[in-house]
């Protein structure tokens, strides 16, 4: 366990700069400044991880709402845990529950969050098709809770909403921008509409600093193992290793904009310092195919693979004639969206931002991260 003093810089880190947090507390007579107040929901996930380790580097006090799991759900945090018992301890871990107003009340009130990053969502489309109504609850209304939650304490707490491309589902237009209109494709994508609107609302009705982030897809080593870019790059690290003999995949016709999540936390507190509060597209700009990424992953690792038979039938086949991928129609969704790619000018134009990482960054670094990660558990480098 490290303390967040030492914060570790791992190769996929997002540390940066100095501490500018700092702010003057108005409410007392002396102008001694006192650390910014940061909230995240969803610390335990891929984003709520980066996100944190940005904060606190920046010198924010971190509190982050984890719900309670059956096993140890901290693993992507717990470089940066501090144990209660320290000395400062800049990032303090609470229950709750994105279902549950009562306990994010609880939290709110807690923490008093001069920022909150409502992170915390089912945040998996096909899934969402499995559990709609659960996704609705969670990924929907507790957006709603949240806010309602700052409203009604009265507090002044700017609130981040990890909005998605998803909203634009079968997109009328390419690229996607913040005037393009929504078209859910999926339980997932209705529920981050609700909250993008309702944050919206809240924002024109009370006067509220809350903002949309709609983010395009961004992946690094810390993804979740079922999305497809982490499926893929875990699946080349195992068959490169010859622990596994194929991979099977849905639909490899499927195009995303794939960009590095540490870029995309930098753009969610870009978003909260600025002026006015403002909804971004946050992308590359780039979109790839499925099975692209697929090619690009297996060449990482050294295996050259082409591509025949069409549909159901179509094959990753590696140059000495091995099927290494193959269609399941299992991986299929009951509705899909084809092709996503988005135009992120205006947060370039207004929030400097700009994405430091490409498609083939990523690829690499996350290729590279789970063949790593495979000699440690089983020792393969050892024995070679
Ligand atoms: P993720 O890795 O799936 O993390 C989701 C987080 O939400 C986890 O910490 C999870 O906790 C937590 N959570 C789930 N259900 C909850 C509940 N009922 N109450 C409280 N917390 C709950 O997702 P991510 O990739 O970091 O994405 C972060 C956010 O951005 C999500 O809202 C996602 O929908 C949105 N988004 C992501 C992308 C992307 O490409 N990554 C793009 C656009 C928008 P456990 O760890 O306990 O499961
Ligand atoms: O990796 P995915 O599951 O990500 P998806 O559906 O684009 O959603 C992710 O990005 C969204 C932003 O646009 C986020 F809002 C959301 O929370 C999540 O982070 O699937 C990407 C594409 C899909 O078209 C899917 O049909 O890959 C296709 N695919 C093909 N085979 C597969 C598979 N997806 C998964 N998960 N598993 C497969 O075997």
């Amino acid at each position: 366990m490290y303390a967040v003093g030492v914060l570790v810089r791992g190769p996929h880190s997002v540390l940066a700069g100095a501490a500018d947090c700092w702010q003057t507390n108005p409410t007392h007579m002396s102008n001694a400044p006192k650390r910014k107040r940061a909230l995240i929901t969803g610390i335990t996930g891929q984003d709520g991880s980066y996100l944190a380790e940005l904060l606190l580097e920046k010198g924010y006090q971190v509190w982050g709402m984890i719900r309670r799991a059956s096993l140890f759900n901290t693993h992507r945090i717990d470089h940066i845990y501090q144990t209660p018992q320290e000395e400062n301890v800049r990032l303090q871990l609470r229950y709750g529950d994105l279902s549950d107003a009562g306990s994010i009340n609880a939290v709110v009130q807690e923490s008093q969050p001069d920022e909150i990053y409502n992170l915390g969502a089912q945040s998996h489309v096909k899934v969402s098709f499995d559990v709609p109504e659960y996704t609705a609850d969670v990924t929907g209304l507790g957006t709603l809770r949240i806010l309602d939650s700052v409203r009604s304490l009265g507090f002044n707490s700017r609130i981040y909403q990890a909005s998605s491309s998803e909203l634009f589902g079968q997109a009328v237009e390419s690229p996607q921008t913040e005037a393009t209109p929504f078209n859910p494709r999926s339980p997932y994508a209705a529920a981050k509409a609700f909250a993008f609107h309702i944050a919206r609302n809240y924002r024109e009705s009370y006067g509220m600093y809350a903002v949309n982030g709609i983010l395009f897809n961004h992946e690094s080593p810390r993804r979740g193992p079922t999305f497809v870019t982490r499926k893929i790059t875990r699946a080349v690290a195992a068959i490169a290793a010859g622990r596994q003999e194929k991979l099977f995949l849905g639909n490899l016709d499927a195009r995303r904009d794939w960009g590095f999540a540490g870029d995309y936390v930098r753009a969610m507190w870009l978003m909260l310092q600025a002026d006015e509060p403002e909804d971004f597209v946050i992308a590359t700009g780039t979109t790839s195919s499925v099975r692209d990424f697929c090619s690009l992953a297996f060449a990482r690792a050294g295996l050259r693979i082409h591509w025949s038979g069409e549909g159901k039938e179509e094959r990753g086949v590696s140059a000495d004639g091995r099927t290494l991928v193959a269609v399941d129609p299992r991986y299929f969704r009951p509705a899909e969206v084809a092709n996503l790619v988005g135009d992120a000018s205006k947060a370039k134009q207004k929030l400097g931002w700009e994405p430091t990482v490409d498609l083939q960054g990523v690829v690499n670094m996350m290729v590279d991260a789970d063949r790593q990660l495979l000699d440690e558990e089983h020792g393969d480098a050892a024995v070679e």
